[in-house]
């Protein structure tokens, strides 16, 4: 598929949906927890991952790397940043922590970003767009400008917050040539993807929220989402920043959700060498795994699993082979038993339940369940349990892809 026929595919208008002003339920408890700050388990002590043996099987996400496994749900916490660092060796290359300055604006029509990192500078912004009354208000970062339904967004009482990711990380360039803001930095020949690149460029977003005191936008009630490739990205995005609060990735395909392991097998999926040369958007090291994703010590379950217990809702369309709907459910639903093992089985939602075919267009049945996860993780007025709702279409059998038992854990988070 040509991305020209993704993008014509992707044009559909989306319907505003009233603002429920009044119809939010007001709760005491929040639900889940508060994201913290980006990189929370930095302190955690992560020995050096080894190469790990052929596993047909998605890796057990309870099982450390020294071979313990976890017991408690305050575990989880050091268990993600192993799981991080293999996601950073193995899969997307690594992220680079908040550079030495990061400085910029916030008003109510754009962000600038201005960054400075082990002497080189670079910059990029992107444009706010505010829902209607008094803010302070959250905001969803929108990856590219197609599929996300910023019209809901907007009239559920966030911010769109509409982010190119191709300043950060360029598509087109070959791998030992990487452009834009983040190579800028860390060098054209740096062996991070560019889905990684725009993780880096939206928690630098993030950073400069933060900074600026909170007048108009709220840091701590950030969402991100982007559909197709832009889906990719907003699923690295939320992985990798424990300050989002709500991630939501739209069909994501190959190199997004898709259990790695499962891609192969699934027919008429994107295989893993085209989404690895099709751009650079995985790490460099990806590639040799291409041919044998049975030896990567990490699968995309776990990515999902990096996101727990914060809210996530997964969109994904069955009708179109190539965006591997059977392989993603499959990376759902194992992510899904790391969210219940926390004591968080309501906080992630997945759909797959859809009519219309088209890639990326703005669908009714994900308007309500969209607002909802706005509501319940952005503006914590609601507390809707969250919904799996898998098209019979493309229904993997997680039972087919592991060998462990979730554990029931013990304490809190
Ligand atoms: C689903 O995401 C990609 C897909 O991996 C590519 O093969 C295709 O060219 O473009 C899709 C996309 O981003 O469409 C907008």
């Amino acid at each position: 598929w040509a991305a020209a026929v993704f993008l014509a595919a992707a044009s559909l208008a989306a319907t505003a949906l009233d603002a429920p002003a009044g119809a939010a339920d007001s709760l005491g408890a929040g639900p889940g927890i508060k994201p913290g700050v980006e990189d929370d388990g930095a302190d955690c002590a992560v020995p050096a991952p080894g190469a790990g043996t052929a596993n047909s099987k998605l890796p057990d996400p309870f099982i450390r790397l020294d071979g313990t496994r976890v017991t408690a749900k305050s575990d989880w916490r050091c268990r993600r940043a192993e799981i991080k660092k293999l996601a950073e060796r193995f899969v997307y290359g690594e992220k680079h922590p908040k550079p030495a300055s990061v400085t910029g604006t916030v008003s109510g029509t754009s962000i600038t970003v201005n960054v400075t990192d082990q002497g080189r500078s670079s910059s990029f912004s992107a444009k706010v767009e505010l829902p209607s009354g008094p803010g302070p208000f959250p905001a969803v970062v929108v990856l590219g400008g197609f599929g996300a339904d910023t019209a809901t967004i907007k009239a559920s009482g966030a911010a769109v917050i509409s982010y190119d990711p191709l300043a950060v990380g360029r598509e087109g360039t070959p791998r030992n040539n990487k452009q834009g803001a983040f190579y800028s930095v860390y060098g054209s020949s740096s062996s991070t993807g560019l889905l990684m690149a725009w993780a880096w460029g939206a928690s630098r977003i993030i950073d400069v929220i933060e900074q600026s005191g909170g007048g108009i936008l709220k840091a701590d009630a950030i969402g991100v989402t982007g559909c197709s490739r832009y889906g990719k990205g907003a699923f690295a995005v939320g992985a990798f920043d424990q300050r989002i609060a709500l991630t939501m990735p739209i069909e994501s395909g190959t190199a997004g959700l898709p259990i790695y392991r499962g891609v192969p097998g699934e027919s008429g999926a994107q295989p893993l060498s085209s989404a690895y040369s099709e751009q650079p958007w995985l790490g460099d090291a990806f590639g040799a795994f291409t041919g044998n994703p049975a030896t990567l010590p990490v699968d995309s379950h776990e990515i999902v699993a990096m996101v727990a217990p914060r809210g996530l809702f997964i969109m994904e369309n069955p009708h179109i082979d190539w965006l591997g709907a059977r392989s993603g459910s499959v990376a759902a639903l194992g992510g899904a038993e790391v969210y219940k093992a926390l004591g968080a089985g309501s906080d992630i939602s997945y759909w797959s339940d859809i009519q219309d075919a088209n890639h990326c267009a703005v669908r009714s049945e994900w308007k309500a369940p969209l607002q909802q996860n706005i509501r319940k993780f952005l503006l914590r007025t609601g507390d809707d349990p969250g919904v799996i709702r898998v098209s019979g279409k493309k229904a993997g059998n997680l039972a087919e892809w592991r060998n462990w038992q979730t554990p029931i854990l013990t304490g809190q988070p």
